[in-house]
């Protein structure tokens, strides 16, 4: 019986780990779960889709104005200019994350979370001409670029 109790606490303290991994990945390096986003969301449905690429793409080649919400949400690269690298970058990432491979608070891009990455984002915060991925880089998905983000990364970078 006392083997048994033992037994049960371990395979509880087993769940409990196995639990609090998963809760860690999920906030660190599990896939960005596509729902939420504002920034590469420029057709507003709460998704970052292929039609948001589509989109953005027609919008860089058309040289149509757009309201300062549409650019800003199209801009996802940072760089004050709706072009086609912003389509391939709105493309890249629901590609990842259909694939399971894209993350949040992966600013430049390399597939990690490190130090270079809130760095990058911090920097661009503060008005700095960085090249960013603001899908990435909005953790909170509020479509600002702000403290909360940057110290989310900072966590992530302290997790691996
Ligand atoms: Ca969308
Ligand atoms: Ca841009
Ligand atoms: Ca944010």
């Amino acid at each position: 019986m006392k083997n048994q109790g033992k037994k049960i606490a371990a395979a509880l303290s087993a769940i409990v780990l196995g639990t609090m991994s998963l809760a860690g990945s999920v906030t660190a390096n599990a896939a960005a779960r596509n729902e939420g986003f504002y920034y590469g969301d420029v057709t507003k449905d709460g998704v970052v889709s292929a039609e948001d690429a589509q989109t953005v793409l027609n919008w860089a080649n058309s040289k149509k104005k757009l309201t300062a919400d549409q650019k800003k949400r199209a801009d996802v690269n940072g760089d004050g200019k709706v072009t086609s690298d912003d389509a391939f970058m709105i493309f890249d990432f629901y590609t990842n994350m259909l694939a399971g491979t894209a993350l949040l608070g992966d600013v430049d891009g390399n597939g990690k979370i490190g130090y270079v990455d809130w760095f990058t984002l911090d920097s661009y915060m503060r008005g700095y001409d960085e090249e960013v991925n603001l899908i990435a880089g909005d953790v909170n998905k509020d479509g600002k670029i702000t403290m909360p983000d940057i110290s989310s990364i900072w966590a992530m970078t302290l997790n691996n």
